[in-house]
């Protein structure tokens, strides 16, 4: 399809031009929200010529960095490219790429993490600051200037609204097909005139299928053809097969025990390697007609919904691999039905999760004894991805699940450890802790009770015997018995790795 037939408002046709036109346009040291959400929906040609400006500005020996918002992770040609030229000043709020990685780690990238249901409402509230330029992927332009969403929406409301100037990529490699998937609410007053918002079951649809947009504020139309980029997933190994074998079972158990339905309750499901084989354990597991309320739509709930295990699913972004992106393409009309994608702060947001009452499934890096959780920082100060979407599930889910392999890297680290080197989650936001040796279901147990059920079901059994010996002297030697800790064997326990490479050293 040309882009003629997606650009259909006469007056922003006038105002198409090339990315590198449209990437000077971009002053220095503004605040940039773009699109993009775990891959999905992210501008491709804006961002990659604004880096080769940057490059060549910074070699004339001139200043020149942004503030990069987004929805969450975006590519190599988003987060990748302006890193690689030193051109972030301050990203915001979840990200995934291994240059940006590497800058906040070393301490060239300011980071903020922050809950991604919050960070529309911060902006709304003035706290980030003054948000100077939107540069959004979109799938087309109405004649009336509204805007069919990509394959993510993210903050993009929010980022047309605020923005006080917009450049829209419209990218003919999207499906154009993906007309009326999205769902759009309007209704978000700020306190205090907020009312409750209509949406009662995952699947309803409450307000409209377009992004809003002023002509008007709109300086630069850009064409991309280039495709999302590609999320492959490891084939599910043992360990995440155990994983997803102890979930199911607990599921049953809660089903026979009648806390829950039969069809479950909404799932809301993580990023990552271990959520996409949690979810393929679901699919050939013994529940169907299921409903999910989740922020990102992996591989693995493409393939429920066309088994028919998933009924419907609601989410911000889609985050496939290029196989279950040819599928979603090619069946995108049996897909629209049942897929609906929001703004991530309906998708993530607090009220609903809790009335909806979601079984929400999240990775993490490591938990404690005591059923604290560490989603985000390896070692206690490098960053990994960010907290992403988990804290704003796990605190407010129905159950709030967390997985792991009991080990990482090859062994050398337990993933189960005296107290997190982090928090995230902290143990009043964590009913289960999952790994590969066992599930340990944490609900109405004190410290002492939990750390005994973790250590037993979920630690390694390579590491059960150090941490069985720590929670005996703690609770010999501790100053007080609530939550009994040595603090400095605790905090030993990750320096002991970081000196040997082994945290049985400790
Ligand atoms: O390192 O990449 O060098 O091999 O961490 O670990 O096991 O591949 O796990 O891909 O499922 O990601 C928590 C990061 C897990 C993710 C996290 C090392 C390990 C490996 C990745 P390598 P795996 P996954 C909604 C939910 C936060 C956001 C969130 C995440 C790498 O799930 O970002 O939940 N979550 N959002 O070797 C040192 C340990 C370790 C460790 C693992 N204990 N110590 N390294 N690793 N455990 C969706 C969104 O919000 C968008």
């Amino acid at each position: 399809m040309p882009l003629s037939d997606r650009v259909l408002h006469p007056g922003l046709r006038r105002k198409i031009m090339s990315a590198e036109a449209a990437a000077a346009l971009i002053p220095a040291g503004a605040n940039v929200g773009t699109s993009g959400f775990t891959g999905a929906g992210y501008p491709k040609a804006v961002p990659q010529a604004l880096a080769q400006r940057i490059k060549l500005l910074h070699a004339d020996g001139e200043d020149f960095q942004i503030g990069l918002w987004t929805g969450a992770s975006t590519a190599p040609e988003l987060d990748g490219a302006l890193a690689k030229v030193h051109g972030i000043e301050m990203r915001l709020p979840y990200q995934s790429d291994p240059a940006v990685r590497k800058q906040i780690n070393n301490g060239q990238m300011q980071y903020t993490d922050i809950h991604l249901s919050h960070v529309a409402q911060f902006v709304w509230f003035g706290f980030l600051g003054h948000l100077d330029v939107a540069v959004i992927e979109v799938a087309g332009i109405l004649p009336d200037g509204r805007l069919i969403p990509s394959s993510s929406v993210g903050n993009n409301k929010t980022w047309l609204d605020q923005a006080d100037a917009i450049i829209l990529e419209v990218n003919t490699s999207q499906n154009p097909a993906l007309e009326g998937m999205h769902d759009i609410y309007y209704g978000t007053e700020l306190p205090p005139y907020r009312i409750p918002i209509p949406l009662l079951q995952p699947g309803d649809r409450i307000g409209e299928p377009y992004l809003r947009c002023d002509p008007d504020k709109v300086i630069a139309v850009v064409h991309t053809d280039l495709p999302d980029r590609s999320n492959q997933f490891a084939p599910p190994d043992e360990n995440s097969q155990a994983i997803a074998g102890h979930i199911i079972e607990f599921l049953q158990h809660e089903v026979k025990h009648g806390r829950l339905p039969k069809d479950l309750l909404p799932l809301q499901s993580g990023v990552g390697n271990i959520a996409n084989a949690v979810l393929a354990g679901l699919n050939d597991g013994p529940f169907r007609n299921l409903t999910a309320f989740t922020e990102v739509l992996q591989d693995g709930m493409l393939d429920m919904l066309r088994s028919g295990t998933l009924a419907m699913a609601s989410a911000t972004a889609l985050s496939l691999s290029d196989e279950a992106t040819a599928d979603f393409n090619a069946n995108i009309g049996f897909y629209r039905d049942r897929i609906v994608l929001r703004s991530q702060e309906m998708s993530n947001h607090p009220e609903l999760i809790r009335r909806l009452g979601l079984i929400a499934m999240n990775a993490m890096i490591e938990a404690d004894i005591y059923g604290n959780v560490n989603s985000t920082h390896v070692m206690g100060s490098s960053m990994m991805n960010g907290i992403g979407g988990s804290g704003d599930f796990a605190r407010n889910a129905y159950l709030s699940i967390f997985m792991t392999p009991s080990v990482a890297k090859g062994g050398s680290i337990s993933c189960i450890v005296p107290m997190v080197s982090h928090v995230d989650h902290t143990e009043h936001d964590v009913q289960v802790i999952v790994t590969e040796q066992g599930l340990a279901d944490l609900r109405g147990l004190s410290p002492t009770q939990r750390a005994r059920l973790i250590v037993e079901r979920c630690a390694h059994p390579d590491y059960r015997p150090a941490l069985l010996d720590y929670m005996e002297r703690a609770q010999r030697e501790s100053l007080g018995q609530h939550t009994p800790h040595l603090l400095d064997d605790a905090l030993g326990w990750h320096s002991g790795y970081l000196k040997t490479g082994s945290m049985m050293a400790a």
